[in-house]
């Protein structure tokens, strides 16, 4: 049986010379940014692994294949798509079974991405669990996942439309090494602290790289969370996010909005009410965790040489 993935010959050609590759996720395409800043975005991003030394791979479902790397047709295409499919484990072989158009999250992505034998993987924030999760039960299945598939994610910590605490608690119950980037707070996507501290801190993408591949030494199965701070001028400060995020979560409330509609709708209400701010300071954090992503992906390629 050989798997329904297909290579663009790039991501083909560096994965079997042993050279970097680092994953990309295509919900954020999908549901994470409006056109066309959404593909002027994903483009930034693969040009910035490019000048970083490795080869980006973006992710989704197409024609009944998964496709790792996507050309520019397929990307501008996906970008037009916001009826595709926000694909998680549960629903990602339904998608490619029925031939429907779907994009990755975090969760689908590191499936593939482990597939595909990609080590590691940029995002913008992964999903949590969300307030209110006592009720609701609403935990994303990002955090499962960290906890199954032998990917490093790096993201700019959690958002702070979910429970920060819950959230930590839940990556630590999956056994996920939670690892702040050159500080010791957890982030908080668009805030580079949340208050918490996080459980681990590394300097430098050489010893992240160096945990990566001690996983596998030891046989333990799951991923690593990295959590990289947004850089200082593209931050918006706690304080000032915060009213914002409570007023996105009261609509979400009132209108009923709930399970894969959650964050989409939370993400667009603050694009809106921040006048765009906040999907500037969205590009720049992604920006910024696919350079340190592609500084992990050439160590772990160079650690195993
Ligand atoms: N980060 C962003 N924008 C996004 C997401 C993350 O900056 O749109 C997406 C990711 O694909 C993540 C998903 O996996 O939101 C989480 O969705 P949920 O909360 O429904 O599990
Ligand atoms: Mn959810």
């Amino acid at each position: 049986m050989t798997l329904p993935l297909s290579f663009t010959s790039e991501v083909r050609a560096a994965l079997d010379a042993g050279q970097p590759v680092v994953a990309l996720e295509s919900t954020i395409i999908t549901h994470g940014m409006p056109f066309p800043q959404n593909v002027e975005a994903a483009r930034a991003v693969e040009a910035l692994i490019r000048a970083g030394g490795a080869v980006p791979a973006t992710i989704a479902v197409m024609g009944g294949r998964i496709h790792i790397g996507l050309s520019d047709a397929d990307l501008d295409q996906l970008g037009q798509t916001p009826h595709a499919m926000k694909l998680s484990r549960a629903d990602l072989p339904a998608c490619v079974a029925m031939g429907q158009v779907g994009a990755t999250t975090v969760a689908a992505t590191m499936i593939c991405a482990a597939m595909a034998g990609i080590s590691v993987f940029a995002t913008g924030g992964i999903g949590g669990v969300h307030r209110g999760a006592e009720t609701s039960f609403d935990i994303s299945a990002d955090l499962v996942e960290l906890g199954i598939s032998p990917v490093t994610v790096v993201a700019a910590g959690a958002k702070a439309i979910l429970d920060l605490p819950k959230t930590l608690e839940v990556l630590e119950t999956q056994g996920v090494p939670v690892i702040a980037y050159g500080q010791d707070d957890f982030p908080a996507f668009w805030s580079r602290s949340s208050g918490m501290k996080a459980p681990l801190r590394m300097d430098d993408p050489a010893q992240i790289a160096a945990a990566h591949l001690m996983r596998q030494t030891l046989g333990l199965k799951g991923g690593q969370l990295v959590a990289n701070p947004i850089p200082v001028e593209a931050e918006i400060a706690r304080e000032e996010i915060m009213p914002v995020v409570e007023q996105a979560l009261a609509e979400a409330e009132a209108q009923g909005i709930a399970a894969k509609q959650v964050t989409p709708f939370l993400l667009d209400r603050i694009f809106a009410m921040t006048e765009g701010r906040s999907l500037a300071s969205n590009i720049e954090l992604v920006l910024n965790n696919a350079r340190l992503a592609a500084a992990i992906a050439k160590e772990i390629a160079r650690q195993k040489a």
